[in-house]
């Protein structure tokens, strides 16, 4: 049976990495494939975010280096949040550099993403040492890593052999790199020896069920276009959510209707 069509918990047993079997699992227990873009610049309205939306999401996805009063206790807060409500970090750092360097800027400097972030994003245009150094700080702490094999916005350069080759990286590094940002799961020619397709998970930005895009080249897409024809796992929403009078109330719509494209797809 092609992966898409395996409910998310009889899937995590293909996962050797414990944080995607976690996600798989929660995502079926709470009924929820979306995760939330929680982009805002204050750490007040970032745990608020946490606590109002935890539960009705599987991952809660920051961009720490936008949060303008960051402290160390920001990130006791939102693991106790975590915790509460059962949701997995994910920290959008979309790390570019060389393996050296990404592997300090993973672990050091102000934030130490790989103490709190389950999970973490990588371009592969470096080439596979941005995994190995990542993978040498995040492997021993059981985290997961997500390669950004599309992107969502207009003329990202980010397609074709490009999107294939981050999908070859990926099988070779199946033990940290759970899956991918991007718009559709890709269908890769197998590799030699191979018998069928690897197992991925794909989680997938640029969704909104109100605008078509906004000024500066996003586009976006429904819930069921992402989960249904495109065959991805999680919805990542942000401004569709939290620029809403009621975040919680929209939260449950996008919720709805990423559940309903699953269970569709699944033909429950
Ligand atoms: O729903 P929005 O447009 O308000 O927010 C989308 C979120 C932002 C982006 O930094 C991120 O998703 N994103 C990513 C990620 C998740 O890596 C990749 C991409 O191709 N497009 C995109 O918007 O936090």
């Amino acid at each position: 049976m092609p992966h898409h069509k395996s409910s998310y918990t009889a899937r995590a047993a293909s996962f050797k990495n414990p944080t995607a079997s976690r996600l798989l699992k929660l995502m079926d227990e709470k009924q929820t494939n979306l995760s939330i873009a929680a982009d805002v610049t204050t750490k007040a309205e970032l745990l608020k975010l946490a606590d109002v939306l935890g539960p009705y999401i599987c991952v809660f996805k920051t961009h720490i280096d936008i949060v303008t009063d960051f402290d160390q206790d920001l990130i006791k807060q939102l693991e106790a949040l975590a915790q509460k409500h059962n949701f997995l970090i994910f920290e959008d750092r979309k790390f570019a550099d060389i393996g050296n360097t990404v592997k300090h800027q993973y672990s050091q400097g102000v934030y130490h993403i790989a103490s709190w972030s389950d999970i973490t994003n990588a371009h592969p245009l470096p080439g596979e040492g941005i995994i190995k150094g990542l993978k040498e700080v995040g492997l021993p702490l059981s985290r997961g890593l997500l390669l950004l094999a599309e992107m969502s916005s207009a003329g990202s350069l980010a397609k074709g052999a490009y999107s294939e080759e981050a999908v070859r990286m990926a099988r070779r590094n199946r033990d940290f790199v759970i899956g991918f940002i991007g718009q559709r799961r890709l269908s890769v020619p197998l590799d030699a020896g191979q018998e069928q397709e690897d197992d991925f998970l794909y989680l997938t930005p640029g969704v909104s069920m109100a605008q078509p895009g906004d000024s500066l080249g996003q586009q976006y897409r429904s819930p069921e276009q992402v989960i249904l024809e495109s065959e991805c796992d999680v919805i990542i929403v942000g401004r569709g959510i939290y620029g809403a009078a009621d975040p919680v109330a929209k939260a449950t719509e996008y919720r709805e209707a990423g559940w309903a494209a699953y269970q569709k797809r699944l033909g429950v």
